[in-house]
């Protein structure tokens, strides 16, 4: 069971060409409005943007089905909007007000939807990695044929909770598809600085866990290696795992000094391997779309972001009396 490499693309539709485009397309102006709103001073504390990334969630939320469940990092508003999460809500949530999906009280890296769900957003590096293999392991108890994704970054990767992890995934043959986003850089060491192995995937052969390295800059790649890691869970055949190789233009946080990499190596990525201008040419080539028609896909995907702004500072903060809530759940 030697992990491949896989450049496998499925066949797409017009349509659903549209539907990645968009969707990336709302991420990255998401995430620029609060670049944003960051600098303006309405959003505090830790705040980690995704552009550059899209392709990954987009993709992999393609292959998934309804009722599967997704967990992640500190860097989560993709993943959120994704998963088809609102963005009046994390937006809202981003700038500490009660419209937010914690009631602005969680912020930018502890948000949580039941009704799509994804359950969070975790500011501990790796810790969502075990948190990830539980719900697998409560949907097999249940055998209800659901999967996991359980994301993580290249830095993450080095985490020995993440072995415990693949062991006992192995072990239980959980439906859970690891998803290890390598945007080569760990706050700002390179992969090559950190980690023993180029392609971080074959990790999970000493478990016996099968995976493969992705373009993970290609929307059809992903999803098509998505459908292929989704299938293998659903058989009961226990864990994969998908190696992104993907890249983030923005700095670790809002806050980077970013003396580790140079100005051209950052856009050298965005000029030869951005995943929203692929798609832009796959459908202006194929004749899917004209100029017109993405411009005017443009122009809505920012009235809903700038919504999603407006809404954000309209809401009012959280009342005093909330720093007292939803600390403790009753047990039932
Ligand atoms: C246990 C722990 N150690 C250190 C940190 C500080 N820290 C925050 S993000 C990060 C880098 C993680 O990089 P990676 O897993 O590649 O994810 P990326 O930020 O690239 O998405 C570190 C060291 C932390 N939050 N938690
Ligand atoms: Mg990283």
């Amino acid at each position: 069971m030697a992990p491949k490499k896989s450049s496998k693309k499925s066949n797409v539709s017009a349509d659903e060409l549209l539907k990645y485009y968009r969707e990336m397309l709302l991420i990255r102006r998401f995430e620029e409005k609060a670049g944003q709103l960051y600098g303006m001073g309405l959003i505090g504390g830790f705040c980690h943007l995704y552009i550059g990334q899209e392709a990954v969630v987009v993709g992999l939320e393609a292959a998934a089905e309804e009722g599967d469940k997704r967990i992640t990092s500190y860097r989560d508003h993709g993943h959120m909007l994704a998963c088809g999460m609102d963005p009046k809500g994390v937006m809202a949530e981003l700038t500490g007000r009660e419209g937010g999906y914690s009631k602005g009280k969680g912020g930018s890296m502890h948000m949580f939807s039941k009704e799509k769900h994804f359950y969070g957003g975790h500011g501990i590096v790796a810790a969502q990695v075990p948190l990830g293999a539980g719900l697998a392991f409560a949907d097999k108890y249940l055998d209800n044929k659901r999967v996991t994704f359980t994301y993580f970054g290249d830095g993450a990767a080095n985490q020995g909770q993440v072995y415990e992890t693949f062991n006992m995934a192995a072990l239980w043959d959980l439906p859970v598809v690891f998803v290890i986003e390598n945007n080569q850089y760990a706050m700002g060491t390179a992969q090559k600085r950190s980690t023993s192995t180029p392609d971080i995937y074959t990790r999970g052969t000493a478990f016996g866990i099968p995976g493969e390295a992705v373009d993970g800059m290609d929307v059809m790649a992903v999803k098509a290696a998505g459908e292929k890691a989704v299938a293998h869970c659903r058989a009961g055949k226990g864990p994969y795992i998908l190696e992104m190789k993907t890249y983030r233009y923005r700095g670790h946080s809002m806050s980077d000094p970013a003396k580790y990499r140079t100005r051209d190596e950052v856009q050298k990525v965005r000029e030869e391997r951005d995943a929203i201008e692929h798609v832009r040419e796959l459908l202006l080539t194929g004749d899917h779309a004209s100029e017109d028609d993405l411009k005017a896909i443009d122009k809505e995907i920012k009235s809903v972001v700038n919504a999603s702004a407006e809404f954000a500072k309209e809401s009012p903060e959280p009342d005093l009396s909330e720093l007292y809530t939803d600390i403790y759940a009753e047990a039932s």
